[in-house]
């Protein structure tokens, strides 16, 4: 399968994040950053949503290490990341798992919904730009009290790792769309 310029952009953005310590790698210590960082995010979340975000923080960089190291250092290359878009199916339980538990994240109250504070908090944790998640917030239609389904978001990130997608919602948080 050849994935869209629009699904290889969105996987560069995500690993030039996902590189919490910018040293050009994604290694363990990446992901350890980056769910400390994000569960800080929703300071009223509850630890069992924390603990979920960060094991499913801590699955994600393992399934990726084993995935995709292909020359076995110990770390992920951006030229190794790349594969993820070529059989993603390796990656859909881990994916769906971090999809949930984030979409969580942004519900503290269990309710079913994400307020726009907490959505752009947690991805600004993440790093996404400001502009960027506002135009995301906007595209899933935020109803009367601002907010928008968990579900909505959840599924949004499934499709974020789709190579065959173009024209998603999550094309939003690519600098320049
Ligand atoms: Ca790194
Ligand atoms: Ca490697």
């Amino acid at each position: 399968m050849v994935p869209t310029t629009e699904a290889t952009d969105r996987i560069e953005l995500v690993f030039s994040l996902f590189d919490a310590d910018g040293n050009g790698y994604l290694e363990p210590a990446d992901f350890a950053l980056m769910s400390s960082r994000v569960a800080a995010a929703v300071p009223a979340a509850p630890e069992a949503a924390k603990d979920r975000l960060d094991g499913a923080f801590r699955r994600y960089g393992e399934t990726l290490l084993t995935e995709l190291d292909a020359n076995g250092d110990g770390r992920v290359s951006p030229e190794e990341f790349l594969s993820v878009v070529l059989d993603p199916q390796r990656f859909d339980a881990v994916v769906d798992e971090f999809a949930e538990a984030l979409a969580a994240m942004g519900d503290p109250g269990g309710v079913g919904f994400v307020a726009r504070p907490e959505f752009i908090a947690l991805m600004l944790a993440i790093g996404f730009a400001r502009p960027n998640i506002e135009a995301l917030f906007q595209a899933f239609g935020p109803d009367r009290e601002d907010r928008v389904r968990a579900s909505t978001w959840a599924d949004a990130i499934r499709d974020y790792y789709r190579p065959e997608k173009s024209g998603i919602a999550g094309d939003h948080l690519v600098p320049g769309n």
